[in-house]
């Protein structure tokens, strides 16, 4: 455990350095969307789909200098969507990662623009340099990224979720808005990580941990929601509850939602059973994002 502990803060401080030369420097003209952007992306975040990618990569035996790079991409996508979904138009929050929001600190418009060009610089990021062997697969990595993002992707089951505040849903429509709001980008970053080495036959079976990972992320955000702190979320904690919105706990009781990620934890580890010692973050990481809320 602190062999992974170890781990995982070395994968932290490479991101933080990484993402720190790739953003704009704050000096540089328009200086206060850049300041806005660093702001957004540096100094905050527990980088859980950087470390699935980092994950993923070794595998398939990818170097890091490459994972590097495509763990950013999709870390940058996901710090757009949160600049966009505190924004007032959406879920109108005013602390992210134990800070001001974006809009609170700076303004609307330039968190508006902010996340826009955070979302182009996870592109720019993955297709400016050479991240796998086969140019088809870095092709498919950008069409990942963005099919991961998109409409059928984030930005669609964010979509559902703001249609569906003050509704009762079924628990598979719920499932359907979070296999897309949430778990779209968490397979991303697993696909992504993969795909700057060696691809494997196994790659099915990477997937759907991937899709576990991502439900079983969810269902304990919503436990955390309910039943953790704002100090320790470093967020507004019953924010669900208070907007009326649909989540695990509130359809499942929170004794059963913690039941149902534990479920989904052991789905992922058992896709991971043909794997070797190479899957061992893999495996680590899917307890860390269960055992994070309980
Ligand atoms: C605006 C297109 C668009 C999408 C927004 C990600 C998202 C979609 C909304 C965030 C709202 C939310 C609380 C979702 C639940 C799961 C989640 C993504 C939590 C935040 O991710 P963490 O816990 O955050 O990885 P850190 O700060 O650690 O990076």
């Amino acid at each position: 455990m602190t062999d992974f502990v170890a781990w995982m803060q070395a994968c932290q401080s490479r991101m933080e350095t990484v993402l720190g030369a790739l953003l704009p420097q704050p000096g540089i003209a328009p200086a206060r969307l850049h300041e806005a952007m660093r702001y957004a992306v540096l100094g905050g975040g527990k980088r859980v789909r950087p470390l699935l990618a980092f994950a993923a990569g070794e595998v398939t035996g990818a170097v890091v200098e490459r994972v590097q790079y495509a763990a950013a991409a999709v870390e940058l996508i996901h710090a757009y969507s949160l600049v966009h979904d505190d924004l007032p138009a959406m879920d109108n929050d005013a602390l992210r990662r134990g800070k001001p929001t974006v809009h609170v600190e700076f303004d609307e418009a330039t968190a508006l623009l902010a996340g826009d060009a955070l979302q182009s610089l996870a592109f720019e990021t993955l297709a400016e340099r050479a991240l796998a062997d086969d140019p088809r697969h870095q092709l498919e990595m950008l069409h990942l990224l963005a099919a991961a993002a998109g409409s059928r992707g984030m930005a669609g089951g964010q979509a559902i979720d703001l249609a569906s505040v003050g509704k009762s849903l079924e628990l598979a429509e719920l499932e359907f808005m979070h296999i897309h709001k949430t778990g779209a980008l968490i397979r991303a970053a697993v696909l992504l990580g993969a795909h700057c080495g060696t691809l494997l036959d196994r790659q099915p079976q990477m997937d759907h941990y991937a899709k576990c990972i991502g439900l079983a992320f969810q269902v304990v955000d919503d436990v955390l929601d309910a039943e953790a702190s704002t100090a320790t979320l470093g967020k507004t904690a019953g924010k669900d509850a208070a907007n009326n919105k649909p989540t695990y706990v509130s359809l499942l009781g929170a004794s059963r939602a913690r039941e149902l990620a534990q479920e989904l934890r052991a789905d992922a580890q058992a896709a991971l059973a043909g794997f070797g010692a190479e899957a061992t973050r893999l495996r680590q990481l899917a307890d860390f994002v269960v055992e994070r809320g309980f």
